[in-house]
């Protein structure tokens, strides 16, 4: 990149306890953009694991008076920061496409599904509620509480630069405890947007830190601190196993979201417009690059060459570009990086014998050669054995494959290591719900892709995707607090549980 861009661009430090800092060695990085790599969106504190120490320092500092803040009053905040967020929607979801590059409307989405949640864990604040159950013995009273736990470690993804940490960082500060935030290299202002808001919100110093880097620097100096009681993670099944392994070494709690294998089921009697629609939403919506992204799609026979029909046609009108031209259906994949990860998946499903129908190139042109643009990509005649039907591939290219029957069609969907999100499309009622019971994957969609989850209800997944928790809803709290089981005897007098009873004591 040109020196003299570099020059002009800001400089962008770590925030912690209260106050911005550059990083300890004064090292920096860069975020550029995918629509053009040429373009510095930004410097970074390259941060090292003094960084870290000095971040964990302040949030453990700022621990006892946030805990000791009502819950109720921590959700203020919370409630400010989403109405800070409504008004700056579109700088956001503007600066979100120039450095992650999905396209504008799933910016604005990205940052909707961050005020939803600041919403909905504001009103947490007045809930956060524990259990209360009778005692066996008279004159004593039973309860539990949730309590928070002190030092969160939140390590995040790209793909949602702003939603993700948001389903982490909303719901362990409504719960009482502090951060140090690690956001994704790809997509640190993003990230710093969010925490700026937090900080605008009226967060007190040290409550949230912000530590930019990379994760041998950061991550995993985060994760061995042993002041840092959780961790929470989403990015890949192989760092998300590095990560967990290590906290179960340290007795951590650890919350892992990781890959997905992602598939919409057909069946013979499925609405055709609503699965083409659907397939097409789910496959290439944020360039495949959704831990949800639909990367197989299994059609019944008799349905089969018309879906396929269909959905080429479709997919070949796709028009690809910069996301911040509204007319654009999918933007860039990430990074350069990325963008040759993505693209060994089609040889990989040329040589494993599955026929490429649509696409299957990277853009290399004029202007979109300084971009990280894939074509929409489509495999037919995909078995599931195929690598293409088994490994993540995490950006625009999806396999088509044929079944005999529903049976069939959900035992292909069932066969993977991941279980995130699945979908069945059929107008019988009976196989709709056969399907929810049987599909194994933390979220089922019936006549719907595989993606677009709310806030509101748990997310995650089963098997290789994650590690049995679940984000967003009222189970995020889950993640962040733990339980102290209170009881108050008013008897005046010992009462021996399980022994002053049934005439044990005889
Ligand atoms: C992700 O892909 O990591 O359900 C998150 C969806 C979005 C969130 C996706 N609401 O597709």
């Amino acid at each position: 990149m040109a020196a003299k861009t570099l020059e002009k661009t800001e400089v962008h430090g770590n925030y912690i306890g209260g106050k911005l800092q550059k990083a300890k060695g004064g090292e920096t990085f860069v975020s550029t953009s995918p629509a053009n790599v040429d373009e510095v969106v930004g410097q970074f504190a390259a941060s090292t694991p003094e960084d870290v120490t000095a971040a964990v320092d302040a949030a453990a500092k700022a621990y006892p008076e946030w805990k000791k803040t009502p819950a109720p009053e921590r959700a203020e905040l919370l409630l400010k920061a989403a109405l800070l967020m409504e008004t700056r929607k579109e700088e956001m979801a503007q600066t979100m496409v120039r450095e992650m590059g999905k396209v504008i409307k799933e910016a604005r989405g990205d940052v909707q599904e961050a005020i939803d949640m600041a919403k909905y864990m504001a009103g947490e604040g007045r809930r956060l509620f524990g259990h209360t159950t009778p005692s066996e013995l008279r004159n004593k009273f039973a309860m539990a509480i949730r309590q928070p736990m002190g030092v969160v470690g939140v390590i995040t993804p790209w793909n949602f630069p702003v939603a993700i940490p948001s389903w982490k960082i909303l719901p362990a500060l409504v719960s009482g405890n502090t951060i140090v935030f690690k956001p994704a290299t790809d997509t640190p202002l993003c990230a710093q947007m969010f925490v700026q808001v937090l900080i605008d919100a009226g967060l007190p110093p040290g409550v949230i830190n912000f530590v930019t880097g990379s994760g041998s620097k950061v991550g995993m100096p985060l994760v061995e601190d042993p002041r840092v009681r959780v961790i929470s993670v989403t990015g890949s099944t192989q760092v998300g196993r590095q990560i967990a392994g290590r906290c179960g070494e340290l007795m951590k709690k650890i919350s892992c979201e990781l890959g997905g294998k992602n598939a919409i089921c057909v069946m013979d009697d499925a609405d055709m417009d609503l699965v083409v629609e659907g397939a097409l939403w789910g496959s290439f919506g944020t360039a495949g690059q959704r831990c949800t992204a639909t990367s197989r799609i299994i059609v019944h026979k008799k349905r089969y060459k018309e879906f396929l029909e269909r959905f080429e046609a479709r997919t070949k009108a796709l028009k690809i570009g910069n996301g911040l031209d509204p007319s654009v259906d999918v933007g860039p994949v990430v990074s350069k990086a990325q963008l040759e990860s993505v693209h060994s998946y089609v040889d990989i499903g040329k040589k494993d014998g599955a026929k490429l129908v649509v696409g299957g190139n990277i853009l290399d042109d004029g202007a979109m050669g300084k971009g990280c643009f894939h074509e929409p990509t489509v495999f037919a005649d995909v078995k599931p054995g195929m690598r293409i039907a088994q490994e993540e591939i995490f950006g625009p290219i999806t396999a088509v494959m044929p079944v005999e029957s529903f049976e069939e069609a959900i035992q292909v969907a069932n066969g993977t290591d991941y279980g995130l999100s699945l979908s069945m499309y059929t107008q019988d009622v009976n196989r709709a719900f056969t399907a929810i019971e049987e599909l194994e994957s933390g979220i089922v969609y019936i006549n719907a892709p595989t993606i677009g989850a709310e806030i509101q209800l748990p997310f995650g997944g089963v098997k290789q995707t994650g590690n049995g928790h679940r984000e967003a809803g009222i189970t995020a709290i889950e993640q962040f607090t733990e339980w102290k089981s209170i009881y108050v005897d008013y008897s005046g007098k010992l009462q021996k549980a399980q022994i002053d009873t049934h005439n044990n004591q005889q």
